[in-house]
């Protein structure tokens, strides 16, 4: 293919779905050959990569729908009727964005095959939420996850469990645990972990009970000899714990994992809820054995008016070392001392209100059961998020193996529920995320998929020092792009800078215009899940502003507006600022699996995920494009390198113990 059909010079994006139906097919006609910036050994680069990328991996991107197969009549799956699942019930419905059969739209069986991932952890079928109780046993990574063992919507919540020796290939193995008991019969709900020194493994969980109060309830493994650790013993004193009486019965749920205090050798645990003055708050428990508590006075914390503070998280991290294996065991180090300036605790909260993740990064005085934000304008609820789309209810956990944290987080449909219902199944989990303290910002997380994702990617291309005229935008693959790892760095010269002195202060993504909407310095980057005619695109960019000072903000944005024609799905632009320190360069790396597109900016500073559920960008129809809408000048890709990526082909236990 002559790399000059894929280049074109700018046209507006269009605004709405008709219009860009309108715009796209104009561009078509007035498509003329390039207009600036290219070179002939440009030209011979884009060459190769559209003979690269066109061709058939070897391997194949060998994505096979577990639910649905080719040619078969979807049918609606048979429901049983989802139960209490509403606010009235203690929790937020958790369904998808968009209910009910109006606007429903007209989706093919191949439609909805196609949005099932190749490599991110989902059930074989049915619905899923949150993550719960991660951990590594006897050789495997163990992941738990609230599931519907009934039907694609939320109810009758028990605990799927698939185990990994890498957290990339899975095993899915039977549920762990039923709503089976007067303590939990109305789901058994989040909870956490703990391995105690001498190998015991305390799993302390909510439990909906009969009359719908959450209380904490404790479980442990029947075998601790059985590596998948398969049976669940359910404490016979449960609950060990129920709501205190100043607050509500529905508003006490999502046990932390413990940590150990060595000043009276007890172990803690954190809980969320809200007070009545409707802030959100965590309140921390001591216990010896796991069975008794004791509440201690005063609360970990508190932010007025964040409301309900779900599936609460705690934990340590190291403020000096920035590498992989810096992680804090937390069950042993949670309570260093204060006075070491190398440790930060970190408080996430999940705020119902919402339906975000929110942390901050502080100290925590153990004695006086205290933890205080570093900076109080960034407190949880009203600062810095996990992920600016789609990520909710998230939990880490301590990888002894390469005494790492790592993070999973519960991504969520945007479609409609009939749709699911179709499809067979609802939600994702994240990519598991290696969580670092930012040692150059003080300020930030940095998260970053585990590195053993890496061992997916096939055939690659890179690119060097790409020029990207103002206002164009090229094709860089149009085939086999539905699971693909794209890491790129850009630079903006200062030559571009320098022609343009305008503040331009007031951008953030949401409010903008969106990729289509032009200044200064952006939006540039990607143009993801993109067909031909780019009547549907996922532009995953930047866009720099100037303020008033005259000092540069990076902001960097995911923009959904153009994701499908569908109008039954939840489409936003989202996205949020990313430092960017002086002499960095703006990198990017997008992780695009199907229906969902997870982003990471400045080696993961600022992260974004997005669930879109392309109509023509499919199959082989859909494509990956660079753009530049900056109006100031052209932007330098100085390098970029894009993979396919192989599935996972997780798998079903089959029925032997000991190895799956
Ligand atoms: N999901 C669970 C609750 C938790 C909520 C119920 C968060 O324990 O608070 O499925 O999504």
């Amino acid at each position: 293919m002559d790399p000059r059909d894929t280049r074109s010079s700018y046209v507006p994006l269009p605004t709405t779905a008709d219009e860009a139906a309108t715009t796209s097919a104009d561009s078509s006609r007035r498509r003329r050959h390039l207009l600036v910036g290219a070179t002939s050994s440009l030209l011979l680069l884009l060459s190769l990569l559209g003979a690269a990328l066109y061709m058939s991996p070897q391997n194949g991107a060998d994505h096979e729908p577990a639910v649905l197969k080719s040619n078969e009549q979807v049918q609606p799956t048979v429901l049983k009727p989802a139960v209490s699942r509403g606010p009235l019930d203690g929790v937020s419905e958790k369904v998808s964005g968009v209910r009910g059969p109006s606007n429903s739209f007209p989706w093919s069986n191949s439609m909805l095959q196609w949005q099932r991932t190749g490599f991110h952890f989902q059930p074989e079928k049915n619905w899923m939420n949150d993550p719960n109780g991660p951990v590594y046993y006897k050789g495997w990574y163990h992941l738990f996850y609230q599931y519907n063992p009934d039907a694609a919507v939320w109810g009758n919540i028990t605990w799927g469990h698939a185990v990994s020796r890498d957290m990339v290939h899975w095993y899915h193995l039977p549920l762990a645990m039923v709503p089976d008991k007067w303590y939990d019969i109305n789901g058994v709900w989040t909870g956490s972990a703990t391995v105690g020194p001498d190998g015991q493994v305390y799993m302390l969980y909510t439990g909906s009970t009969n009359a719908s109060v959450q209380v904490q309830n404790l479980a442990i493994p029947s075998d601790l000899s059985d590596p998948l650790l398969l049976q669940w013993t359910k404490y016979e004193g449960n609950p060990v714990l129920t709501p205190p009486s100043n607050l509500l019965p529905k508003d006490f749920r999502d046990p932390t994992t413990a940590w150990f205090d060595n000043s009276d050798s007890t172990w803690r645990i954190a809980i969320g809820s809200k007070d009545d003055s409707h802030a959100g708050i965590a309140l921390v428990y001591k216990t010896k054995d796991f069975i008794s508590y004791e509440q201690i006075p005063g609360l970990l914390h508190k932010v007025a008016k964040t409301g309900m503070w779900e599936c609460v998280d705690f934990y340590a991290v190291s403020a000096s070392i920035s590498s992989a294996n810096q992680a804090i065991d937390t069950t042993v180090l949670a309570t260093m001392s204060n006075s070491q300036d190398d440790v930060r605790h970190v408080l996430k909260a999940s705020m119902d209100d919402d339906r975000h993740d929110y942390y901050a990064v502080g100290r925590y005085d153990a004695i006086n059961n205290k933890w205080k934000p570093d900076n109080a304008e960034i407190d949880v609820g009203i600062g810095l998020r996990y992920d600016w789309g789609i990520f909710y209810a998230s939990k880490t956990f301590f990888d002894p193996v390469k005494q790492r944290r790592i993070l999973w987080g519960w991504i969520s449909e945007t479609d409609s529920e009939k749709a699911d219902i179709r499809k067979g199944w609802a939600s994702l989990m994240s990519l598991p995320r290696t969580v670092l303290f930012d040692i150059k910002t003080k300020s930030n997380l940095l998260q970053w998929p585990v590195e053993e994702v890496d061992q997916l990617r096939m055939n690659s291309t890179t690119f060097t020092n790409l020029t990207i005229d103002t206002g164009s935008y090229f094709r860089l693959s149009a085939s086999r792009a539905a699971q693909l790892d794209i890491v790129a760095e850009f630079e903006i010269k200062n030559t571009t800078l320098e022609k343009a002195v305008e503040a331009d202060e007031e951008y953030s993504c949401a409010t903008s215009g969106g990729a289509a909407g032009r200044g200064l310095f952006g939006p540039f980057g990607f143009l993801v899940l993109a067909d031909e005619s780019l009547t549907e695109q996922t532009p995953v960019y930047f866009y720099v502003s100037r303020n008033s000072n005259g000092s540069l903000k990076t902001h960097f944005c995911h923009d959904e507006t153009r994701s499908s024609k569908a109008t039954d799905i939840v489409k936003k632009i989202v996205g949020n600022v990313v430092p960017v320190l002086s002499g960095e360069t703006l990198t990017m790396r997008i992780l695009v699996d199907h229906s969902i597109v997870e982003s990471f900016a400045q080696g993961g500073r600022t992260c974004i995920t997005s669930r879109v559920y392309p109509t023509k960008a499919i199959h082989n129809a859909a494509g990956v494009y660079l753009f530049n809408n900056a109006t100031a000048g052209p932007i330098t890709a100085k390098s970029i390198t894009i993979w396919e990526m192989s599935s996972s082909n997780n798998r079903s236990y089959n029925g032997n113990d000991g190895e799956p």
